[in-house]
């Protein structure tokens, strides 16, 4: 199976990495976790995208606050699907992250997910990955099967305590 690759800007930005790591390994999908940031460390972050492919990567998760270029610098260095996760900062809720990766210009697409939406990316990776894998494809289908089941269960206990 392809490898996902996540990026993070910062180790400041571990926690919400986390959400994606945890999810990846439930579904026993291979991955790589770098810090490399479009504007600290633009060489290893350029470097990282343009060997991807040849790499063994199939997707490409990019996680950054703030002035956040990172998804949109890894996107216009492969064209492998790159994922942004654009992370909350203190002063502006991470407004300022979901603009900078969502509002990228034709021709270099970087799919963004929620404020630290870690969970979601990854199993956007697992979504594009199971396009050519049956096995991936199953286990995401049990997966939205139990959390639907335990979506039925809450509405049982709420139903019932009214
Ligand atoms: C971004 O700036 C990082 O992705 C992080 O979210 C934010 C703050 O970085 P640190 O100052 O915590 O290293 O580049």
């Amino acid at each position: 199976m392809k490898k996902v690759g996540i990026i993070m800007g910062s180790d400041s930005d571990l926690p919400i990495v986390t959400k994606a790591t945890d999810t990846l390994k439930a579904l026993e999908i291979p991955f790589e976790v770098h810090v490399y940031s479009a504007h600290r460390t633009p060489v290893e972050a350029r470097d990282f995208a343009v060997n991807a492919r040849k790499n063994g990567f199939g997707a490409i998760i990019a996680a950054a606050g703030m002035a956040a270029h990172l998804a949109g610098a890894i996107a216009a260095n492969t064209t492998l699907p790159v994922i942004g996760i654009p992370c909350k900062s203190s002063n502006l809720d991470g407004i300022d992250a979901l603009l900078s990766t969502v509002q990228m210009p034709t021709g270099i697409p970087v799919a963004t997910v929620a404020i630290n939406g870690g969970a979601n990316a990854a199993l956007l990776c697992a979504q594009i990955l199971a396009v050519e894998d049956k096995e991936l494809a199953a286990k995401l289908d049990a997966k939205r099967a139990s959390d639907a089941a335990k979506v039925l269960e809450k509405d049982k206990a709420i139903s019932a305590s009214f």
